[in-house]
């Protein structure tokens, strides 16, 4: 019996990937590291520092704590420039139908997202408001794909894990949603997110009739 929607942010109702990209190419460079586009979709769902540990790969042992922080502040101000310019025109096709059509079923709404950023961008896309609990990258010690956002953001929200779906287009999220014992649907690529409950190509198509 499904209560309620656990929604990942980035990659599922606005699409900041080309933001984050931006941000660590441009960091990267200055370090003297090559980082494709392709590089980067390894890092979808991936926390800050993480991200940064598979950005580095063996050349983290160069650097020292302070600078590995420093590094971190440094693309995060570049990633923090291109928010200034958002809206909500920077929904994704089909998300504001998704969470009206979620509230008219009378079911619970949070948002999960790895991103230390996430109310400022919900406030960007003026939705902040639409959520029973927002969790987010300073709810939980441990990222996707360890369960505890998930879990933390069902508490939030007072329903046990088999009550709620999870929203998800990254392979992590997928995994943490399966972790946490939550009905998990995939929005993106079979190769990607095909391992969940449910797939869909993108936000637009998720048939929330078929889900529950
Ligand atoms: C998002 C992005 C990731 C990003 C992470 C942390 O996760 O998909 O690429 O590395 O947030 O972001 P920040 O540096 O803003 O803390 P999610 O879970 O919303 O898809
Ligand atoms: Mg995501």
């Amino acid at each position: 019996n499904i209560k309620g929607f656990i929604i990942d942010l980035d990659g599922v109702i606005t699409e900041t990937s080309e933001y984050h990209f931006q941000g660590w190419k441009r960091l990267a460079e200055e370090e003297g590291i090559e980082f494709t586009r392709e590089d980067n979709e390894q890092l979808r769902g991936v926390s800050r520092s993480r991200s940064l540990e598979i950005l580095l790969g063996d050349k983290i042992d160069d650097y020292s704590d302070e600078e590995f922080q420093e590094m971190m502040d440094r693309k995060n101000g570049y990633y923090q420039s291109f928010l200034d310019d958002m809206d909500d025109d920077d929904l994704l096709p089909g998300a504001r139908e998704l969470l009206d059509e979620i509230k008219e079923r009378g079911l619970k709404m949070a948002i999960a997202s790895s991103s230390r950023n996430a109310k400022r961008v919900l406030n960007s896309l003026d939705i902040s408001d639409e959520f029973d609990a927002i969790a987010d990258g300073h709810s939980v010690e441990d990222a996707k794909p360890a369960p505890d956002i998930f879990l933390h953001a069902a508490k939030e929200i007072g329903l046990k894990p088999e009550e709620c779906v999870v929203l998800e287009d990254a392979e992590s999220g997928i995994d943490a949603a399966i972790a946490a014992e939550m009905i998990a649907v995939g929005v993106g690529p079979e190769e990607r997110v095909g391992h969940g409950d449910y797939r869909f190509d993108s936000t637009a198509d998720i048939d929330l009739e078929k889900i529950l």
